[in-house]
C-alpha cells in the first residue's frame, strides 16, 4: 500500500475520523464508510497495544490509512506500535526539534536510530516473512508530529525542518489550553497561531494536518491548504446518531 506521506504528496485533501471508542467493530464500520484515514488514539482513548492491534486487523481489508497516536513521544511506545504493524504514527505533545529528532530516531533502526529489532516476531515484518521491511522502512513509514503548545509554535521552523518528520498536525484543543484559552479554540489568538503554524509548515515544504472542529471548519481548512483533516470522531457520530434516533419517535 502507498505510504501515507506519498498519498499526502499527491495533493488531494485527505479526510479522516478520530477513533476513540477503542473498539474493533466500530473501527471496521468506520473503515467501511470510506474515510481516507482513521486515527486510533493511544493518548486519550482507553487503548492498549492489544486493542490497537485488533482495530488494525479489523481495518486491514479496507483502503484506508490506519494512523496511531502514541501516548507520548516515548521510544518504547513508538517501537511497540510500529512492531504491531502501524506504518503511520502521530506523536503528541512534542515541544522542540530535539524531541522531534528523538522521535525519528525511535522509529528507525541503527545506525540511523535506536529502534530494537524484532525481525522474527514483529507483525510489521510478517513475523519474519517480510525481511524487506527492515530495508525499506524509510519509504514505508510516515511520522507526523503534533503542534499543540506555545513551545512548539516557537520552535516550529526547526521542528518542520527535521529530516524524518513527514508532516505536522495541529491540535487546536491543546494549543488553546497552552495559549491560555482552555476550551476556546475559536479565540482569535488561537486562530492566528493556527494560521502562523500553517504558513511556517508550508514554508518548510511539509504537509499540514488539523483536527476539524466541525464539517464546516474542516471544509474551510481544506480551502486554506491543509492536506489532511479530521472531520469528526466515532464517539461524536454515535452520540449524535443516538440522540437523533431517540428524538425521531414520539413517546
Ligand atoms: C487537540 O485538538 O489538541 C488534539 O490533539 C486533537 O485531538
Amino acid at each position: 500500500m502507498t505510504a501515507f506521506k506519498d498519498r499526502l504528496a499527491a495533493g488531494k485533501p485527505l479526510f479522516g475520523l478520530w477513533q476513540a471508542l477503542a473498539n474493533n467493530y466500530t473501527a471496521e464500520i468506520c473503515a467501511r464508510a470510506g474515510f481516507d484515514w482513521l486515527m486510533f488514539d493511544g493518548e486519550h482513548a482507553p487503548n492498549t497495544a492489544q486493542t490497537l492491534l485488533a482495530q488494525l486487523q479489523a481495518t486491514a481489508p479496507f483502503p484506508i490509512d490506519a494512523i496511531a497516536r502514541v501516548p507520548l513521544a516515548d521510544p518504547v511506545a513508538i517501537k511497540q506500535y510500529l512492531d504491531i504493524g502501524f506504518t503511520t504514527l502521530l506523536i503528541p505533545m512534542l515541544d522542540s526539534a530535539q524531541q522531534a529528532r528523538d522521535a525519528v530516531a525511535a522509529s528507525r533502526y541503527p545506525p540511523v536510530g535506536i529502534r530494537g529489532v524484532a525481525s522474527a516476531t514483529a507483525r510489521a515484518t510478517g513475523f519474519g516473512a517480510d525481511p524487506a521491511y527492515l530495508r525499506e522502512l524509510d519509504s514505508r513509514l510516515t511520522l507526523i508530529v503534533q503542534i499543540e503548545s506555545r513551545a512548539a509554535l516557537e520552535d516550529i521552523d526547526a521542528i518542520a525542518a527535521v529530516d524524518g518528520v513527514d508532516a505536522l498536525f495541529i491540535g487546536p484543543a491543546d494549543l488553546s489550553a497552552s495559549l491560555g484559552h482552555l476550551g476556546n479554540p475559536g479565540h482569535p489568538e488561537v486562530q492566528a497561531a493556527i494560521t502562523h503554524a500553517r504558513e511556517r509548515i508550508a514554508a518548510a515544504g511539509k504537509p499540514a494536518g488539523i483536527f476539524g472542529l466541525s464539517p464546516e471548519d474542516a471544509q474551510r481548512r481544506v480551502e486554506e491548504g491543509f492536506a489532511f483533516i479530521s472531520i469528526g470522531t466515532d464517539i461524536g457520530l454515535l452520540t449524535k446518531g443516538a440522540a437523533t434516533l431517540l428524538a425521531s419517535v414520539a413517546r
